[in-house]
């Protein structure tokens, strides 16, 4: 056929382009195109999740419940997080491992590029229960009301949601089963596809972000998925696990979901230590300091990261010494995360600093995320969280956790890689105008829940007590500025993809100082198969 004999004529040449139309986005089994997909996937998700919140900023707006009944404002509190966590920070962390490990360590692509498309595709699919589970109220009248638990789904209320809460637990399946399968590709990758000449200790930061974050998702994505699926079994089998009623216990519950959900919060927040382990050298002309200590140190956290689970339920009345013992834990977790931050700082000291984008997201995230960990501190002491526990302060806590150390992250990473993934530049000006749009209309919405919060305004809850207003006319006006930046990151990224000034294929002067930047070899963009040789590092 002539498709063969096309073939033929330039064999074993492996520059063809992509095969043409859908089937190269369906049937695909390349990094870079897979990469591609779990990125814009992201960026949609982003804009998902970042409606809800503005949904629950404009409820927050003032006291007294002014848009809908009390239950779809849980549901919208349930599925901001669940879309933000699964659907946004885990998919676009994916996406630039697919993208950019194979090209780092000079592999031709992931080891098990089947399971790659497997691994994106299951998420779409997930995305569609989550939708279901947000609709089925009002598609299936009489099954009960919209999932209103959080994204923690304690039981017994998730026992006794309607069938939304099926569907959620369905998405949770298949989100699963999609980290699980992507992170053991990437374990593979890291360990089988390097170039020879590339050592593990050769490998740059984020490599080794991800490889310690896949096996953090191996060790604990079971674990919820058991802890779901024995809520299904509860629901529907006539189990009871987790019914009291039944002779079981809520609380077993929670320690298995916050087995999986603190080691959580470090698979959002390594691969972004990562982005920063090459964005801070290259903006400051310095090698990494402390290259081997941070890997190190990525090591020793995600293994205590693993056994202080229980800091998210002092309330439940555990043992003294149990109390005593998660509250060391985790205050010992401080050593590993400040040490991180102390080798970014001694990066920067008496390098020739520029402010490109990704860089002012950098530095950043470093003084903001310092500040998640001193309310992480405050919270960790027992009897000081007895007081703060589910209130608003919590909630200040882990969006200056979540959104500088892994969103953040993430658009230093966007803006750092922007030009090898399009071959263009993007706009400076537009890129620091985002900056500072989103940092300070950040700390606009949550600097002043921590004040709600020591107030004493309980998180979760569609209503508040008068005294709070102000705390949340500040915050609601915040989070609008703050959703609206992002309209600015939309068009930055399309006005990128469509054109601009070309990019060299080493557009940071200062991007393979002190680590091998296979990547920055490359054109801009690589071409579709990229290292079908192995490069050779110096
Ligand atoms: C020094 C580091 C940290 C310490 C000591 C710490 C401590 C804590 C503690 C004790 C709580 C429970 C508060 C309560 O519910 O009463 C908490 C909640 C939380 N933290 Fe952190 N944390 C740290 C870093 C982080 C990081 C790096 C992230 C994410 C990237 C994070 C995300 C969260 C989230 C999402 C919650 C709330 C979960 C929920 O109840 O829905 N934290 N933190
Ligand atoms: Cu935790």
């Amino acid at each position: 056929m002539s498709v063969a004999t096309a073939h033929d004529d330039h064999h074993d040449s492996h520059d063809h382009g992509p095969p043409k139309g859908w089937q190269r986005w369906v049937y695909s089994t390349n990094h870079k195109d897979i990469g591609t997909m779990y990125l814009f996937f992201a960026l949609f998700m982003l804009f998902f999740g970042g409606a809800m919140a503005m949904y629950i900023r404009a409820e927050l707006f003032m006291p007294g419940v002014q848009l809908a009944n009390p239950d779809f404002y849980n549901n919208m509190v349930t599925d901001h997080a669940l879309v933000m966590v699964f659907g946004m920070v885990m998919p676009a962390a994916a996406g630039m491992a697919n993208w950019m490990i194979p090209l780092m360590i000079g592999a031709p692509d992931m080891a098990l590029p089947r399971l790659n498309n497997l691994s994106f595709w299951l998420l779409p699919a997930a995305a569609i229960m989550l939708i279901l589970s947000i609709l089925a109220p009002y598609l299936f009248p009489g099954t009960g009301g919209p999932v209103n638990t959080g994204w923690t789904l304690l039981p017994p209320l998730s026992i006794q949601n309607g069938i939304g809460m099926d569907f959620t637990i369905f998405a949770i399946h298949m989100l699963g089963i999609s980290s699980i399968l992507a992170s053991i590709n990437i374990v593979t990758t890291i360990l089988n596809m390097r170039a020879p000449t590339m050592t593990m200790m050769k490998m740059p930061l984020f490599v080794w972000a991800w490889f310690f974050t896949a096996l953090l998702l191996i060790a604990v994505m079971p674990v919820l998925a058991g802890a779901v699926t024995m809520l299904l079994f509860d629901r529907h089998f006539g189990t009871s696990f987790f019914d009291a009623a039944g002779g079981g216990d809520p609380i077993l519950f929670q320690h298995l979901f916050w087995f999986f959900g603190h080691p959580e919060v470090y698979v959002l927040l390594l691969p972004s230590i990562g982005v920063l382990g090459l964005v801070i050298p290259t903006f400051a002309r310095k090698p990494l300091f402390g290259y081997k200590a941070l890997v190190y140190g990525m090591g020793v956290l995600a293994v205590l990261g693993m056994v202080v689970w229980a800091h998210h339920q002092y309330t439940i009345g555990m043992s003294l010494w149990a109390t005593n013992y998660f509250m060391i834990g985790t205050i010992l977790i401080s050593i590993p995360v400040g040490l991180m931050l102390m080798n970014f700082i001694f990066t920067m000291w008496r390098g020739s600093m520029t402010f490109e984008t990704p860089m002012l997201f950098g530095i950043a995230i470093i003084l903001m995320f310092s500040f998640a960990g001193v309310t992480g501190v405050m919270l960790a002491v027992v009897p000081a969280d007895m007081q703060y526990h589910d209130t608003m302060f919590v909630v200040a806590h882990f969006h200056y956790a979540l959104i500088p150390g892994a969103v953040f992250g993430l658009y230093a990473g966007v803006f750092y890689w922007l030009p090898k993934w399009t071959g263009h530049m993007y706009d400076e000006r537009l890129g620091k105008i985002f900056f500072w749009w989103t940092t300070i209309s950040f700390n606009i919405t949550f600097f002043p829940q921590h004040f709600s919060g020591l107030a004493g305004m309980p998180r979760r809850i569609v209503d508040y007590s008068i005294q709070y207003t102000e705390f949340n006319v500040i915050s609601s006006i915040g989070g609008f500025l703050f959703g609206l930046s992002h309209l600015l990151f939309l068009y930055i990224i399309i006005q990128t993809i469509r054109g601009g000034q070309k990019a060299p294929d080493k557009p940071w002067e200062g991007s393979q100082i002190g680590t091998p930047g296979l990547e920055w070899t490359l054109p801009s963009p690589p071409p579709f198969h990229s290292f079908t040789q192995a490069p050779v590092v110096k």
